[in-house]
Parts: C-alpha cells; structure tokens; sequence
C-alpha cells in the first residue's frame, strides 16, 4: 500500500492531472488574446480564429489544457464538438462591452441577444453538465463598457442553478482580472 502511495505520488508528480478548459464567446471578445495571456504573459496580435487554439498551461503542478475557440457566426454550429471533458469554460463577452450604454441600447440589441442565446444553449449541453462557469467581462478599460453588475442582469446569471458560476471583471491587453478568474477557477476545482 505504502509502496503504492509513493509510487502515485511520484505519477502525480512527472505526469500532474490534466484539465481541459475552453474559451468561448462570440467573435473578437479577446479570447485569443487572453489564452496568449495565460500562456505566454504577453499581448499578442491576433486575426480571427478559424478554428481553434489550444495551449497547456501548468499551475501549482497542474496542467490545463486550454482551448480557445473561433467565434464568427459560421463557427459557433462546432463549437459543441469541443464540450467533451470540459471541466471549465469561459464566455467572454465583449460586443457590447465596446459600446457606450447609448449604442448599447440603441444598434446594437440583436447580438446581445444573439450572446445570450449562445450561453444558454450552451449551459444546456449535456456534455457541459458538470462544468463549471466562468465569464470574464473583459475590455473593462473601454470607456463606457458595461459593469459586471450590468452584464450580470443582462445574462440572467442569479437563474442559473445547474452550474457553479463566476463573473469577472478583466482587460486581457493588460492581464487585469485574469489572475483571480484563475484563482476561482482552481478552488472550482480544489486545487491549491
Ligand atoms: N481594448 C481592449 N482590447 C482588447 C482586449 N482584449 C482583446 N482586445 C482586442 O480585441 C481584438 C480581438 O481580440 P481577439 O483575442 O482576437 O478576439 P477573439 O475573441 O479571439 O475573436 P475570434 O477569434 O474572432 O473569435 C484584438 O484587437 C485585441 O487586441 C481588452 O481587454 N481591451
Ligand atoms: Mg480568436
């Protein structure tokens, strides 16, 4: 027994258990740019995804493996072919975040609908069941973006009950916000 203990312990250690994450969320929300953030710590320069990006990230001996997917309209139909083993994901939402509340309210209704739509087909997904939440309200320095609090009523967040859920506030050109997503996701996740 005492042998074994060692013996996965020193598994654990050469080869950590792996978690497998992916960024959604409609086109240029900055999910490119905040997976470059993760795993390089720098602002890089991204074109539309076509497709998928994948990075593995490793944090406190565990590995994630973070996949950042496309988000033009012609993609999202796919986008369910990556929601198997999913232990996380990440919507970030951005459309109307680059708009004043003005435009928001005025030109711009239909995508947000669309965004909102998106998020709860996907908490609806049978392969997304266990997993966890986490939306980063990213370009929060955008003058005029929208609050988490705004964005929070917007997606009706407190009626979700089937899902461990967390918003965050974050800028992925600076790397603001992006360290406490993580934190919460790891306690998600129980891993110190
Ligand atoms: N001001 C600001 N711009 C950002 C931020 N995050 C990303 N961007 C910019 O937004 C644009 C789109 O970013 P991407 O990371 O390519 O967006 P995406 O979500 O991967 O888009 P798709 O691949 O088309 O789905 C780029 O010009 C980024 O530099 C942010 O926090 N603030
Ligand atoms: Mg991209």
């Amino acid at each position: 027994m005492g042998k074994f203990l060692i013996n996965k312990s020193l598994f654990v250690c050469f080869f950590p258990p792996e978690h497998k994450v992916i960024i959604v969320g409609l086109d240029n929300a900055g999910k490119t740019t905040i997976l470059y953030q993760f795993s390089m710590n720098e602002v890089v320069h991204t074109s539309p995804t076509i497709g998928s990006n994948v990075e593995e990230i490793v944090i406190n001996n565990t590995r994630f493996l973070m996949w950042d997917i496309g988000g033009q309209e012609s993609l999202r139909s796919s986008w369910n072919t990556y929601y198997t083993n999913t232990e996380v994901f990440f919507c970030k939402y951005n459309t109307w975040e680059t708009l004043s509340r003005y435009e928001l309210l005025n030109t711009d209704r239909e995508r947000i609908s669309v965004t909102r739509e998106e998020l709860y087909k996907m908490l609806a997904h049978e392969d997304l069941r266990k997993a966890g939440l986490l939306i980063f309200a990213n370009k929060q320095d955008v003058k005029g973006c929208m609050t988490v609090a705004e964005i929070s009523q917007f997606l009706k967040l407190t009626s979700i009950k089937d899902h461990q859920w967390h918003i965050q506030a974050c800028c992925a050109l600076t790397g603001e916000g992006l360290c406490q997503g993580l934190e919460w996701m790891m306690s998600r996740l129980k891993i110190r």
